[in-house]
């Protein structure tokens, strides 16, 4: 593709630099970034004129980088950015941070070339001294270490990962530690978007399910974004834009706190934080004692709502072992799967199975919910008892029940299919609670209550195929992940997981628990001590919580390798740095399944594989997945690594690998480079080698539309969605026991009170007394804090927070960047006006900030908007001077969901002037 160079204007060398922020460098940086490295190598470079053109590409400057790009090299150096306009899902878009891409490799704060500490103390604010080695003293050092690491005890290896580099997580993942040989592959992306576990008991599908938007009227979005705010490019604001301005049917009702984009486009319904569980029961009450209205259909035979519960609170079974149904039709009880099953009973009550009671699912679920009046609600969520009873009715009443729509399937035939139009959906503000898993679980079941699960117009899994339905023994859908209790296995005693993931079999990503363990592992019962650090692309210091305990427990941790992009807080606490290639300096794949927001007509049945044609390297750098592949070659695991890969596949993207078949394998013996790797796995999924995508760029495929939904593969009965969440309840038991038998070990944990947790793990769920609310009736800490993603800075992916471009986007379209938002009647309150000087304070922190006024928040709410905030001054003053929401929230088990201990994102704060 021809494509002409009508963006901008050409640039001369010294436009050129002034654009990608060069310049300003000069009075920037000083002598320890390698100013005159910089300027060196890119005169070097700029001799260099073999790769000038445009190139294909994808960007990756938010963690989807999904979006196909291309750009422009002029005398070896990226001058011009756009969007690929081939691409169906982006149209040749990018947002502020896919046109900042080019900022990415010139920024003067990167690691440019591999450098080795000098002063032995560490510390955020202790100068490392850095000297800078060559690549065979980083990797032989390194290689030393950790062989000597795993000779003594593989476990001791703490390998860190994170979205900072999703590139690399997003291909090589969790290699490099299992053929280590360690369980302590911990992640800084996740515990505080903790949103798996009800897609994966309920759908079977990882990382989650979104919004079918092709054909939703009446959308309920409850602490989430859904790409607006978020700037997406990848065809979720597009799809939004549509329904609401183009099509005009496109109801969208956003309950949050913060009026944010969707927001403002929408309907905003202010929800206190923490209420949004009371909220949704009460939403649940009204449909099940006012509308009487669902799809009892989809109830009857693509969930688990007719399964008969015995008293013993799980599924009654009959002689065969089977949970039973009662057939309205003629009265008989039968096996779920009895092919006579003609008219499965919802409302079935004390029927007898096998010499007990047993009633239904959906009955208990009623009667649980019975006292969840809205009026109860209102005195929680603070949202008018009215306001609940009209959203419940107007969630039923546009949801389209008994209404179809033809699809075409790959064999060209129209197949019909139920076509729902209501759909309730959570993220972030919702999961990260501390009843976070039973907020989830209750948005799915609302979804089910109108049948809206894996049809068209339902939530929809963001990976998609004929598995991830398939249901097991009880004819009910298999979790593949987070939801499995096959994780009980995981809990061994001593324990093995320096994270945790032994005590908590159903949690994402833990940093916060490994770096307090890390400290004193002894204490907890582990018998092995953490001696080294592996860190690519992770930050659990600035994007997690916690910071100054993650901090004090590194300067134990004898030794401690980054492979570093810039010299971002991890680096800081480091040994040895590996210089990392920039974005557009590194090769790379991804493949896209699905918008991870909304998905709509132009995006649900698409997948994208795509290419990143990489820009010559203008400093001493490599390709992150080459360093750590070298490095098992040295420490002499590279067999294992190989045999893994065998075993796995190549992964291709988040969720797209590609399995080999046994004459496809990998020599054991041999170490690959990364692009040898994914030319195999191309080859294989695609039938085209690298050279394809270096001259095309991407590959655009179609699923037929109707076998884009999951539940396309299944007619009804034949899987079920679960309603009442028995395997819960039995993982809370089974926990419950090795609990009770380390007590005394594990109540030395501080603040966790895990008597509390198991009331968690219930198949029905129930309101608890919520912690967040208690503190927030507190005289001295009488505001709540909330933080929510921006479209410029949603995670510090691509360095998003240093780039100048972005800075000043941000600064001029956001009026919260990097301040404190406060609602006008809390700020007069307070006596604050904007742009005073404030301390945010917690129990657990406090962060300073200048005010904004704003109507767009509820009262009482402090808002932050983005991932801001350094611990570092390397990666210069403004990253460093915007607030950094993460002090204020707290990682300890009592601060975290039960069940996930994803942590909770709002706490209960005081303002004053600094
Ligand atoms: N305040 C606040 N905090 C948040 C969030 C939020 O919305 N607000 N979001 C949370 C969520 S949902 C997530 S998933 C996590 C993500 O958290 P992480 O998984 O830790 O990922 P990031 O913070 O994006 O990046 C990690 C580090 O990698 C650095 N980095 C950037 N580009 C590169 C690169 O090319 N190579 C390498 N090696 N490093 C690079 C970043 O600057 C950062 O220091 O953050 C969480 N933290
Ligand atoms: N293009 C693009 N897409 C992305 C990402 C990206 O970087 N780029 N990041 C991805 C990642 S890693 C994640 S985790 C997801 C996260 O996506 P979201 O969860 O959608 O992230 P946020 O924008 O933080 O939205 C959380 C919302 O919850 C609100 N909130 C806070 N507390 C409460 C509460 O108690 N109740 C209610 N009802 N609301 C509350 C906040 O005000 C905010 O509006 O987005 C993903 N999507
Ligand atoms: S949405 Fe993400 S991947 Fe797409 S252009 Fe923006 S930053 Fe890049
Ligand atoms: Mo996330």
């Amino acid at each position: 593709m021809e494509i002409e160079s009508n963006i901008m204007p050409q640039l001369s060398r010294r436009s050129f630099l002034k654009n990608a922020g060069i310049a300003g460098f000069l009075v920037t940086v000083g002598a320890n970034f390698g100013l005159t490295q910089l300027l060196e190598a890119a005169e070097k470079n700029i001799k260099d004129t073999s790769s000038d053109g445009w190139h294909y590409g994808h960007c990756r400057m938010c963690m989807r980088g999904c979006c196909p790009n291309m750009y422009r090299v002029e005398n070896g150096i990226a001058v011009e950015i756009q969007g690929n306009v081939e691409a169906p899902t982006t149209k040749g878009a990018l947002c502020a941070k896919g046109q900042s891409i080019i900022q990415n490799t010139y920024n003067p704060y990167r690691v440019k070339a591999p450098m080795k500490r000098t002063n032995p103390e560490k510390g955020l604010d202790v100068d490392p001294k850095w000297v800078e080695i060559s690549w065979e003293e980083a990797l032989s050092t390194t290689a030393k270490k950790l062989e000597e690491v795993h000779k003594e005890d593989p476990r001791g290896l703490l390998y860190q990962v994170g979205f900072g580099d999703m590139d690399y997580f997003c291909t090589f993942e969790f290699y490099f530690a299992h053929a280590f040989g360690t369980p302590n592959y911990v992640k800084s992306n996740g515990i505080l978007c903790t949103l798996h576990y009800a897609s994966d008991l309920v759908q079977g599908v990882f990382p989650g399910s979104g919004p079918d938007g092709t054909y939703l009227k009446y959308f309920i979005a409850l602490g989430m974004n859904l790409g607006l705010g978020l700037a997406s490019a990848d065809g979720g604001a597009r799809t939004l834009f549509d329904r609401m301005y183009k099509d005009r049917d496109f109801k969208m009702l956003v309950v949050d706190p913060h009026c944010g984009p969707e927001a403002s486009k929408g309907e905003w319904v202010p929800i206190k934080p923490g209420g949004d569980l009371a909220f949704m029961l009460a939403m649940s009450q009204v449909i099940f004692y006012e509308v009487k209205k669902m799809d009892f259909h989809f109830l009857q035979w693509r969930t688990t709502s007719p399964y008969l519960i015995g008293k013993d609170g799980l599924y009654a079974r009959g002689k065969d072992g089977k949970p039973q149904i009662l057939d309205k039709f003629d009265g008989k009880v039968k096996s779920f799967d009895d092919k006579s099953l003609k008219e499965p009973d919802l409302w079935a009550q004390n029927i007898e199975v096998n010499g007990q009671k047993a009633t239904s699912a959906l009955t208990l679920i009623k009667d649980s919910f019975k006292e969840y009046t809205p009026e109860w609600a209102e005195k929680i969520c603070e949202i008018p008892a009215e306001k609940i009873r009209q959203i419940a009715f107007d969630y039923i009443n546009n949801a389209s029940i008994g209404e179809f729509v033809y699809l075409k399937n790959s064999k060209g035939e129209m197949v019909k299919m139920p076509k729902r139009t209501s759909l309730i959906e959570a993220k972030r503000g919702v999961k990260n609670q501390r009843d976070g898993v039973a907020s989830d679980l209750m948005t799915k079941f609302l979804s089910m209550i109108v049948g809206a699960v894996e049809l068209p117009g339902g939530t929809v899994g963001k990976a998609r195929g004929i598995h991830h339905m398939a249901p097991d023994e009880d004819g009910v859908v298999a979790p593949k992940g987070e939801a499995k209790n096959s994780r009980l296995e995981n809990m061994k005693w001593p324990p093995e997981h320096i994270n945790l993931w032994d005590w908590f079999p159903h949690k994402h990503t833990l940093p916060v628990h490994a770096y307090r363990v890390a400290a004193e592992p002894k204490k907890y019962g582990f018998e092995y001590e953490i001696k080294a650090i592996l860190t690519i692309g992770s930050n659990p210091i600035s994007s997690t919580s916690d910071p100054y305990m993650i901090t004090e427990t590194i300067k134990k941790i004898p030794f401690g390798a980054v492979v570093a992009y810039h010299y971002d807080e991890m680096a800081q606490m480091a040994d040895i740095l590996f210089a990392s290639h920039s974005l557009l300096e590194k090769e790379s794949v991804n493949c896209f399944e699905g918008a991870f927001d909304i998905s709509g007509k132009e995006t649900n049945n698409v997948r994208i594989m795509m290419y990143r044609d990489p820009i010559k390297p203008i400093y001493n750098t490599r390709q992150p997945q080459d360093i750590v592949m070298e490095l098992a070659e040295r420490i002499g695991i590279m067999k294992q690594f190989n045999s893994d890969i065998n075993k796995v596949g190549i992964i291709l993207g988040e969720v797209t690998t590609a399995h080999l078949d046994k004459e496809e394998y990998l020599d054991l013996n041999k170490r690959y480079t990364i692009t040898e790797l994914w030319n195999k796995g191309i080859q294989k999924s695609f039938g085209v080698g690298m050279d394809h995508f270096k001259k095309n760029g991407m590959i655009v495929s179609y699923r037929a539309p109707a076998e884009a939904y999951n539940g396309y593969w299944y007619k009804d009965g034949e899987t079920r969605h679960p309603v009442y969440w028995s395997t819960t309840k039995i993982s809370g038991e089974k926990q419950r026991k090795y609990f009770e038998e380390h007590a005394e070990t594990i109540d030395k944990f501080p603040g966790l009170d895990w008597r509390d947790n198991f009331n968690y793990y219930e198949p029905i769920i129930k309101w608890r007394n919520k912690e967040l609310l208690k503190i927030s009736d507190d005289d001295e800490y009488n505001l709540t804090s909330v933080n929510w993603k921006s479209p410029f800075l949603p995670t510090r992916c691509g360095g998003a927070d240093q780039m100048p471009w972005l800075q000043e986007a941000a600064a001029n379209f956001d009026p919260s960047h990097g301040k404190m938002s406060l609602h006008t009647s809390t700020a007069r309150k307070l006596g604050v006006v904007e742009n005073d000087v404030c301390w945010c304070e917690s129990k657990f922190g406090k962060v300073k900030a200048p005010v904004h006024v704003t109507e767009l928040l509820r009262p009482g709410i402090v808002g932050f908007s983005g991932a801001t905030g350094r611990m570092v001054n390397s990666l210069g003053q403004k990253a460093a001077d915007y607030p950094h929401y993460n002090r204020l929230t707290s990682g300890l088990p009592e601060s975290s969901c039960a069940i996930s201990q994803g942590i909770v994102n709002s706490v209960a704060c005081k303002v004053y002037k600094a």
